[in-house]
């Protein structure tokens, strides 16, 4: 990802858990603005995927607004606003001075007001703290994450705003209060802890010996003739395989 990260949300104090996991995001779940009069809106606001959206308070403006009566610049922006609690100014756009005409300028911002104007398009990353509640997640409870949000300028007049993954803790309803960076990687929720997926390998290369070991020796009673025995051999080794296909 290019562009500077920036963090959105401070991690506040929550309850610090092992357990933390994300839910990526199916891809193209965003909003850009196509010039001054329309969008294009894929925003997803069932972020959880059950069916129920969870960004209840979303809203998307955008279009030309006087950034600054005095100087006359004019902006031309996206905004998104993911809650009533976290207020989330995203912005591209090209400004209009009146006295100098079209002035090449980008900017993004993902955490309240802006803070400057570039020459190059930016691309930014944040964490928002969010709430959602979802029956499979918590039991219910309403649990805070963090919601990870992209900004980027995409040309003079357009910029997108995407969203990207949702994190939590899957033991706990709070926040996480460490483990959380935006741009950064947690482990899918739903998927196994790397400690159980070690058990697992564990598991399996144990039982794999096993059979190997008893396949060996069911030869050698075979061999001698020892078909009692054999027999409960070969039961031994189809008890394992077994076992090895639900490892
Ligand atoms: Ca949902």
């Amino acid at each position: 990802m290019s562009g500077a990260a920036a963090a959105g949300g401070t991690l506040a104090a929550g309850t610090a858990s092992a357990a933390v996991v994300q839910i990526t995001l199916p891809e193209g779940n965003e909003v850009t603005n196509l010039g001054i009069s329309s969008a294009l809106n894929s925003l997803n606001p069932d972020i959880t995927g059950d069916g129920t959206d969870d960004l209840e308070s979303l809203q998307i403006r955008y279009g030309p607004v006087n950034q600054s009566a005095t100087d006359g610049f004019i902006l031309w922006n996206l905004f998104v606003e993911f809650s009533s609690i976290y207020n989330l100014a995203i912005v591209g756009g090209r400004r209009q001075n009146t006295t100098f005409g079209f002035v090449t300028s980008y900017s993004v911002d993902l955490t309240g007001p802006f803070t400057g104007f570039q020459s190059t398009p930016q691309d930014k990353v944040a964490i928002v703290p969010i709430t959602f509640s979802d029956s499979r997640i918590n039991g219910g409870i309403e649990t805070t994450g963090f919601l990870e949000v992209r900004a980027f300028n995409t040309s003079l007049f357009e910029s997108t705003v995407r969203l990207v993954r949702l994190v939590f803790d899957d033991a706990s309803p709070f926040r996480p209060n460490s483990g959380v960076v935006a741009g950064g990687t947690n482990r899918e929720w739903g998927e196994p802890a790397p400690a159980e997926i070690a058990d697992s390998a564990v598991r399996t290369s144990r039982l794999n010996r096993q059979v190997k070991k008893l396949k060996k020796k069911l030869k050698k009673l075979r061999r001698d003739g020892n078909s009692q025995k054999a027999k409960k051999i070969k039961a031994k080794i189809k008890k394992a395989q077994k076992r090895l296909r639900g490892s």
